[in-house]
C-alpha cells in the first residue's frame, strides 16, 4: 500500500492538477476570438510593398547622407541596448526583502539549519503533510462534481457519521505519511487504534496524530473545513501507544491547512507561527507571512450560543457581560476556520463543557493541543478551565477536552467570569 509508486501518482495527479487545471474540475478556460489575419494573396502583397519601401529608403540614405548617417538609428539603438546590458550586470547590494518567494519546503530546511543537531528527517514529514494536503484540497474543491459528498454508511470512533470525504483524506494522509521512515505511529480521529508501522529501531521516531477533515459536517454546503495535525518524538519508554500518549507541550510541530477561499496551511515547529498560502498555479504552499501574533482588544467570541443554557453559571454571565459591552458574534463551526479567524484577527473561540458533554466535545491529542500550540506560539492563550491544554497529560488517543483560546486579554476576560 505504501509503495513510493503510490506516492509518485499521488503527488504527479495533485500536481497535475493544480498545476494544468486550476481549478482542475473545471471545463476550460474563455478565450478571446483569434485575431483575423490578412489572406495569402493580401498578405504577400504587404510584405512585398514592405520590403521594397525599405529598399529604397537604404539606397537613397546611402547616396544622400553616407553611410555613417544612414545607420546612425541602428548604432543609437545597438548602444543604448548595451549599456542597458551592462547596467543590469552591475552587481547589487543583495537584501532579503519581503516580496521573496519561499517555499514551506525551504522554509522548513532553513528552519532546520538554525539547530545544530537536525537530522533533516523531520522534513520529510512535513513534505508528506503538504503533499497529502494539496490531495485533498484538490478533493475539496471537486465536492460537487465528483461523488464524494455525503455519508460513507459508517460511524467513526467518535459515535458520529462519517464523511465519504472523511474517508478519503484519511486515506490519502496514510498513504502519504505511511512511507516516510521516520514516522513509527499513525494516529486519526477515524482509526480507533493508532497504526503502529515502525518500531524506533527501525528509525520510527516520530508518532503524527491528525484530524483529516476537521468541520465535514459543513461539506455540503461549501463552508472551510480543514486538516488538522500534531507531530510528537516517540519516548522511548513503554509501548508505542503509550510512548505517544504525551502532553502537547511535548509536540514537535503542529499545524493545520483550511481548505477555504484559499487553501491556507499554518504551521509552527515551536519557533513562531508561520502561514502559507496554496499557490495552484504553480503547485506550491508559498510564505506569506511569518512570526504571526494575534491581534489584541478584538471584542469577538466565537461559541455556539445555542448551547448557552448548558453552559456554567460563569459563562454565561460572561456572555451577559459581553452582550452589554459591545461585542459580536462569530461562529462558523468548523474548528479550523474559527480558530484561523482568531489566530488572524483576535477575539476567542470556546467549546466549552455543556450539560450534554461535560468533557466538551474536542479531542485532546489532534484538536486541541495543535491548536493551543499554535495560539500560544501567536502571543495568545488556551485553557480547558483553570489547565493550560498543552500541560494535559492524556489518558487516551481520543480523549475530549473544553476549549478556550484566544488572545490573552480576550481569554482572561473570560477567566475572570469564571474563576
Ligand atoms: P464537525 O463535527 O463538523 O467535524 O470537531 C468537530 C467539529 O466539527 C469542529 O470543527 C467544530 O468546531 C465543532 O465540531 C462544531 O460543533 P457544534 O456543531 O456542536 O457547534
Amino acid at each position: 500500500m505504501h509503495s513510493s509508486t503510490l506516492e509518485g501518482a499521488i503527488e504527479a495527479s495533485a500536481s497535475t492538477a493544480s498545476i494544468a487545471s486550476a481549478p482542475s474540475c473545471g471545463e476550460g478556460t474563455l478565450e478571446s476570438p483569434p485575431k483575423k489575419r490578412p489572406t495569402g494573396v493580401l498578405r504577400a502583397a504587404t510584405i512585398t510593398g514592405w520590403g521594397f519601401l525599405s529598399v529604397m529608403v537604404s539606397f537613397l540614405s546611402l547616396s544622400w547622407f553616407g553611410v555613417e548617417w544612414c545607420f546612425h538609428p541602428c548604432v543609437v539603438l545597438l548602444r543604448h541596448r548595451t549599456e542597458t546590458h551592462v547596467e543590469r550586470l552591475v552587481p547589487m547590494e543583495h537584501t532579503w526583502t519581503e516580496d521573496n518567494l519561499e517555499s514551506l519546503q525551504s522554509h522548513i530546511l532553513s528552519e532546520e539549519q538554525k539547530h545544530p543537531g537536525a537530522t533533516g528527517e523531520f522534513t520529510w514529514i512535513i513534505s508528506a503533510i503538504s503533499l497529502a494536503a494539496k490531495a485533498i484540497g484538490n478533493k475539496v474543491r471537486c465536492a460537487r462534481i465528483q461523488d464524494v459528498i455525503g455519508d460513507a454508511g459508517d460511524v467513526n470512533v467518535q459515535g458520529e457519521m462519517q464523511q465519504k470525504l472523511d474517508v478519503i483524506s484519511n486515506e490519502i494522509i496514510m498513504r502519504c505519511l505511511g512511507n516516510r521512515d521516520n514516522v513509527g505511529v499513525l494516529a486519526s480521529e477515524e482509526n480507533e487504534t493508532p497504526l503502529l508501522l515502525r518500531r524506533r529501531d527501525e528509525g520510527g521516531r516520530y508518532a503524527v496524530l491528525f484530524d483529516p477533515l476537521d468541520g465535514s459536517s459543513n461539506l455540503d454546503v461549501s463552508v472551510g473545513v480543514g486538516t488538522i495535525f500534531s507531530v510528537l518524538r516517540l519516548s522511548n519508554e513503554g509501548s508505542r501507544e503509550e510512548a505517544m500518549l504525551q502532553k502537547g507541550a511535548n509536540q514537535v510541530a503542529a499545524g493545520y491547512v483550511l481548505y477555504g477561499s484559499s487553501t491556507v496551511l499554518v504551521l509552527t515547529t515551536g519557533n513562531g507561527v508561520a502561514m502559507f498560502v496554496l499557490d495552484q498555479a504553480i503547485g506550491s504552499f508559498v510564505l506569506v507571512a511569518k512570526s504571526l501574533q494575534i491581534p489584541s482588544g478584538n471584542k469577538t467570541y466565537s461559541t455556539n450560543e445555542a448551547y448557552t443554557d448548558g453552559y456554567s453559571s460563569g459563562l454565561q454571565n460572561y456572555l451577559k457581560w459581553a452582550h452589554k459591552n459591545e461585542y459580536s458574534s462569530r461562529y462558523i463551526g468548523s474548528m479550523v476556520a474559527d480558530v484561523h479567524r482568531v489566530l488572524l484577527k483576535g477575539g476567542v473561540f470556546l467549546y466549552p463543557p455543556t450539560t450534554d458533554k461535560p468533557d466538551g466535545k474536542l479531542r485532546l491529542m489532534y484538536e486541541a493541543n495543535p491548536m493551543a500550540l499554535i495560539i500560544e506560539q501567536a502571543g495568545g492563550k488556551a485553557v480547558a478551565g483553570d489547565d493550560r491544554i498543552l500541560d494535559i497529560v492524556p489518558k487516551g488517543l481520543h480523549q475530549r477536552t473544553s476549549v478556550i483560546l484566544g488572545s490573552v486579554d480576550q481569554v482572561d476576560a473570560i477567566l475572570s467570569h469564571t474563576t
